[in-house]
């Protein structure tokens, strides 16, 4: 390694206007800039594209490299790497070394002759090693021995800091790993506050769920062996800047140390203690038909009344109720507030205006919300359909009850879209989205009592929050119909939730796992694996609605797989699963695509179209996924699925 050592004019220069700093300059011992011996012929990501998941490439091409070190072993929450970022891209090197910070700190330029390196990755991190050992029977990728590292990185000119890229985290996807990234307006989620970066008791890394003030999450991991392992995580929200990396599905954020963690402001839905409480009607009545801001320093306390979770609702709104009137609330983003939840909202500079006869709240900030209680009941008033027509607009975002009402639809037998509710000579629109959970399911064939919130897009009409809202007696109502189709993306489930559909069965037969939401890349899917299962063996069963097939059906699903060691899933047909008891059953398979080994990893594989006409009667469809924690521990994922007549 070439070094030479130069006193910067720029001290002199620096020195000539900074007297005061004169002596103190020259203390110092001169400072040591270095070179690096050779030009950059190559980048980050042209080096990342010799990678093939799970193999060990030898770099056989002189490429070379120039990046910044965006992350040492300083603080020792990085231990034997540095994470390197060109203009490019990043990249991990493992060096069996410690105290690497020193000669390659945060922040300095370095070569990187590649030639003679292996490439490959940890669990989805794309790594730079040298060689490979045996660890049990697992070859495993070896660092670059201590007396072999001056052959491969070199030392440059430090003060060569890299700006992280500011991305959202819903926008966080595999470009970034290894790079160095900013996410503004996050903070630790509630339940981790008052935890400390790393498991110091344990003894153990563990991760943190940091959020944004809607609904996205990213874990946060840090070393036990990190310095400011045992200091306690703020409450306050702010910016975040960090190593991207990823644990075969999850994203992670990695710190350098805690000055990473700028949290300084006011937490998502703090705040807002101050200001005059009004009643919703009182809010109402502020609008004269033309779109309005707030200027007083008013607020509101009232009870969602919507459910998010069942998705008849955009996931950017929710209605809540208070005492003797409602309102419906639509956010500048997605929201995290549920059914029951029971919420205070800051009104000052809050937009007050109609959408299609609508009255709302309007590009309400997560912050102006905070949530005092959760679990609270709001009792539905009994009305008639006749005085509900009659005095609407007193009504607008309440929920009432109507009791022995008809259903009808013109056309096709499920709650998607719009049906017709009748009582009497009265009737009124039940709209439901496409994108409900139960929008699939029949509606029910005789008179029901039904709840729903009052609602108006343009015409009046009624939203039910889910398929709970409707009661029949004596049996024909909308939960035990057989359903006549379903389009199911998962998209709007939080990241690692339980699966719970309407009319869906998400079970385990053998072990405790059952299949989960994932969110990636944007996307949610329904994920089964047995890796590092605490149980020995994995079964768990994602059983769709009971299906009519006295109309010839046709089915599809796309299916993924990861880290592939056996062919673990499944779909099946059951025509006497009794809703509960999946092992007395009779199953057999479908014959359809599954992702398989020769697949690429994580890509959605079509299951082509699967016809069922053969199944002329009722049936159940399932995932079935079985693993062992000890060898069979294959990832699978399954997304779009879609049930349709044929
Ligand atoms: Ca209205
Ligand atoms: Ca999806």
């Amino acid at each position: 390694m070439k070094k030479f050592v130069v006193v910067l004019s720029i001290i002199l220069s620096a020195a000539f206007f900074f007297q005061s700093c004169l002596d103190h300059d020259f203390d110092e011992p001169p400072i040591v800039v270095n070179s690096i011996p050779f030009d950059a012929n190559s980048t980050v990501l042209a080096v990342k594209a010799l990678h093939q998941t799970g193999k060990f490439i030898k770099i056989d091409q002189e490429l070379n490299l120039h990046a910044v070190v965006i992350a040492d072993d300083k603080s020792g929450n990085f231990y034997k790497t540095l994470v390197i970022q060109d203009a490019t891209a990043g990249i991990e090197i493992k060096i069996n070394k410690t105290g690497l910070y020193t000669n390659f700190p945060i922040g300095m330029k370095v070569g990187l002759k590649c030639k003679g390196l292996t490439i490959s990755d940890y669990e989805g991190t794309i790594q730079l090693g040298l060689g490979t050992y045996l660890d049990g029977s697992n070859e495993r990728l070896s660092g670059i021995e201590d007396a072999l590292l001056s052959n491969y990185l070199f030392a440059g000119p430090t003060g060569q800091a890299i700006t992280p890229i500011e991305l959202s985290i819903g926008a966080l996807s595999k470009p970034y790993l290894s790079t160095l990234i900013k996410i503004n307006n996050i903070e630790f989620s509630r339940a981790d506050v008052g935890k400390t970066y790393a498991d110091i008791v344990g003894a153990k890394t563990w991760n943190l769920n940091l959020k944004d003030c809607g609904t996205q999450t990213l874990l946060l991991r840090t070393s036990n062996f990190a310095s400011f392992g045992n200091v306690v995580v703020p409450s306050n929200n702010g910016s975040i800047v960090g190593v991207l990396s990823i644990f075969r599905t999850d994203l992670q954020l990695y710190i350098r140390d805690t000055s990473d963690v700028q949290f300084f402001n006011t937490p998502c839905g703090g705040g807002s203690g101050s200001g005059t409480l009004k009643s919703i009607q009182e809010i109402r009545a502020l609008f004269t038909g033309a779109k309005t801001t707030i200027a007083e320093d008013y607020k509101i306390k009232a009870v969602v009344i919507s459910d998010k979770d069942n998705k008849n609702i955009n996931a950017q709104n929710m209605i809540v109720q208070d005492a003797n009137a409602g309102i419906a609330v639509r956010f500048t983003a997605a929201h995290s507030y549920a059914l029951g939840d029971e919420v205070e909202i800051s009104l000052n500079g809050v937009e007050l205006s109609e959408f299609n006869g609508l009255l709302q709240l309007n590009n309400v900030l997560a912050s102006k919300v905070t949530k005092s209680a959760s679990g609270k009941t709001v009792t539905a008033k009994s009305i008639t359909l006749a005085d509900l027509n009659a005095n609407f607009e007193a009504n607008e975002s309440q929920l009432v009850k109507l009791t022995d009402v008809a259903i009808s639809k013109s056309s096709g037998t499920t709650y998607s879209g719009t049906a017709k509710v009748t009582q009497g000579n009265e009737s009124i629109d039940l709209f439901t989205s496409n994108s409900a959970t139960f929008s699939g399911l029949n509606i029910p064939t005789k008179n029901a009592n039904i709840t729903a919130i009052v609602g108006q897009f343009t015409s009046k009409q009624l939203l039910l929050r889910g398929e709970y809202d409707v009661e029949t007696s004596g049996g024909g109502g909308g939960g035990s119909n057989p359903v006549e189709a379903f389009e199911i993306n998962f998209d709007g489930l939080a990241n690692n939730a339980t699966i719970a559909l309407a009319g869906w069965t998400n079970q385990a037969t053998v072990g405790t796992r059952v299949w989960l939401a994932k969110l990636f890349s944007g996307n949610v899917y329904a994920q089964a694996t047995a890796f590092n299962d605490t149980a020995p063996e994995a079964e768990m069963w994602l059983i769709s609605p009971k299906v009519n097939g006295a109309t010839p059906k046709l089915f599809s699903f796309e299916s993924a797989k990861a880290f592939w060691v056996h062919d673990g899933m499944k779909v099946m047909i059951s025509t006497n699963f009794d809703g509960s008891n999946i092992k007395a059953a009779t199953w057999q398979t479908l014959p359809c695509t599954i992702a398989k080994q020769s697949d690429a990893d994580n890509t959605f594989v079509p299951s082509g179209s699967i016809d069922l006409s053969a199944f002329s009667g009722t049936y159940h469809l399932a995932f079935v996924y079985n693993g062992t924690s000890a060898s069979n521990t294959s990832t699978y994922r399954v997304d779009n699925i879609v049930l349709k007549n044929k």
